[in-house]
């Protein structure tokens, strides 16, 4: 694919944008800054009235126009129009009509991110170094620890990308010394000249198989993130495919590769010995002996019950990953206790395994956050045995629960089946878990599903069990995003703690 056009070149140039949510309107609104004629395409005509109205009338006039149509409509308007580029969303699938009316034409696709980056290369700052994280589960945890780690050396740092702030808004902005990045797969897919200070694949395991048609194409994007890094290509060293990706990379000379472990670290890796995150990638006397980046003292407000010895392995490797990625910077690695006071500024975001209500002895935890099935696992897997009322279900992104079932199985009291096609999650239910009690939610809008959803639920709870809603899919089918899904189960929660507790007490 042709990587040709220069930023400053779509001044007067005709490109089209494809999707108009947060990324589509962050990224029209950018272009007609520069001087583009935007043709915008969405499926919603909602879609463009929101964007009317979050640019403004004036500066949504100077569109040249909006198309709203289906995916073919939309790839049959861009095969007619006589775009010089195209950036698309990443909602937009490889593998649909879109993209592949693209490619017949011969057509430049960006993702925004490829956009951003070619901004900031051409702004006043060219040198403002992006840390780049993907991975299939941890991204965003990685990511705002590392943001807090860039920000305690004392750099205007923030967590931009796939966590939900468009990459291009901030470097537009102008303002940022270093951007930590996360990067989806849909992301990377159409990214051709980024080069990251550091980057990082945490992990990889099976996800968003529909939107990239198979595994080995979803690998495939993902290895991207490694392209051009320039200071330090991390690697996860009990995920081989990591070291894979690295291997195969096609990085800027000097490159490093760094590995993060939970084990005791080799040489050019960073690791844990007992209580201790330890460097033995970056400090000069790292071929006798490791240094101590931090404790689990910094990290034990992120275990369950505030108790180091319940500080969940995947919250050590994030750090540890994060750590990695910050030390490529000139200012954490003159600065190296940044890396213990960035881990104990951090807190996680909303919708991870958050507990949202405790009422009639019932906890309510909210882990919306979990969209594919790996990560579900570990936060059900963590529940005593048979005490779990599970909400599972959405778009399943072409997922098989078969294996999570099958792990989660023992620590159920029941299941309670949201999402607009429940076939994959009820078969696998039946045939790994015969006999354990089932509800299944009618389609509906998001309130109404919700609604009866945390009634089944509390129907199932008995007292000292928790209702998890830990869907393992995507929010699409019924909902605008996790966050709304997250949102709307934490308010129903509280009120069916609320009454539940109000029972409890009519009844002493
Ligand atoms: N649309 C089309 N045609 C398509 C696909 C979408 O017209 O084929 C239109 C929709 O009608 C809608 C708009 O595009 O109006 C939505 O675009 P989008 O789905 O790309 O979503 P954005 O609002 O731009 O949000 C995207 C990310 N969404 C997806 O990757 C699906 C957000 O990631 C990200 O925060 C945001 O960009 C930041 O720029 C969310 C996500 O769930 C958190 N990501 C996936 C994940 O983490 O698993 C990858």
């Amino acid at each position: 694919m042709s990587t040709s056009t220069p930023v400053e070149a779509l001044s007067g140039a005709r490109v089209g944008v494809v999707g108009l949510g947060r990324t589509g309107t962050a990224v029209v609104d950018v272009l007609i800054a520069l001087g583009a004629r935007v043709t915008a395409f969405d499926a919603r005509s909602a879609a463009v009235d929101a964007l009317r109205e979050t640019l403004g009338t004036a500066t949504a006039d100077r569109m040249d126009g909006a198309v709203v149509g289906d995916d073919a409509g939309i790839a049959a308007a861009i095969a007619e129009t006589d775009l010089r580029l195209l950036v698309v969303s990443p909602g937009v699938p490889a593998t649909g009509p879109v993209l592949a009316a693209a490619r017949a034409r011969g057509l430049e696709t960006w993702s925004e991110i490829e956009l951003a980056w070619r901004l900031q290369r051409a702004s006043a700052r060219p040198d403002v170094p992006w840390l780049a994280v993907t991975g299939t589960d941890g991204k965003t945890t990685t990511v705002g620890m590392l943001a807090q780690i860039l920000t305690a050396a004392g750099l205007n740092a923030p967590a931009v990308g796939n966590i939900g702030e468009p990459a291009i808004t901030t470097v537009a902005a102008g303002r940022a010394d270093a951007l930590a990045v996360e990067l989806s797969s849909f992301q990377l897919h159409s990214t051709h000249t980024l080069s990251p200070l550091a980057s990082t694949c945490l992990n990889v395991a099976a996800d968003h198989l529909d939107w990239h048609g198979s595994m080995a194409a979803y690998t495939a994007d993902k290895a991207r993130v490694y392209a051009r890094t320039r200071g330090a290509a991390v690697y996860n060293a009990a995920d081989a495919a990591t070291l894979a990706m690295v291997e195969e990379a096609d990085v800027v000379e000097g490159c490093r590769a760094i590995g993060f472990t939970t084990a005791a670290p080799a040489l050019g890796q960073v690791g844990r010995v007992e209580d201790v995150l330890v460097d033995r990638a970056y400090h000069a006397g790292r071929r006798r002996s490791g240094v101590e980046l931090a404790t689990f003292a910094d990290l034990v407000h992120l275990a369950p019950g505030a108790d180091a010895d319940r500080l969940p392995a995947h919250v050590v490797a994030d750090a540890l990953a994060a750590a990695a990625l910050a030390l490529a910077t000139d200012a954490v690695a003159a600065d190296p206790g940044a890396v213990a006071r960035g881990l104990r500024a951090y807190r996680p975001g909303a919708h991870r395994i958050a507990t949202v209500a405790q009422g009639g002895a019932i906890t309510w935890i909210d882990d919306s956050k979990a969209t594919n099935p790996h990560s579900a696992q570990a936060a059900l897997a963590a529940l005593p045995e048979g005490t779990g009322v599970w909400i599972v279900g959405g778009d399943t992104k072409g997922a098989s629960f078969h294996d999570l079932v099958r792990a989660v199985r023992a620590h159920l009291r029941g299941a309670v089946v949201i999402g607009r096609d429940q076939t994959a999650v009820l078969e696998a239910l039946a045939q790994q878990a015969a006999g354990l009690p089932v509800a299944t939610i009618p389609d509906g809008g998001p309130q109404d599903v919700t609604d009866a959803a945390v009634a089944a639920a509390a129907a199932m709870a008995h007292p000292g069990d928790t209702v998890m809603l830990a869907p393992a899919c995507a929010s699409w089918d019924q909902f605008d995003s996790y966050a709304q899904r997250g949102d709307l189960f934490a308010r129903a929660a509280a009120r069916a703690a609320q009454a539940a507790a109000a029972a409890e007490g009519g009844l002493r």
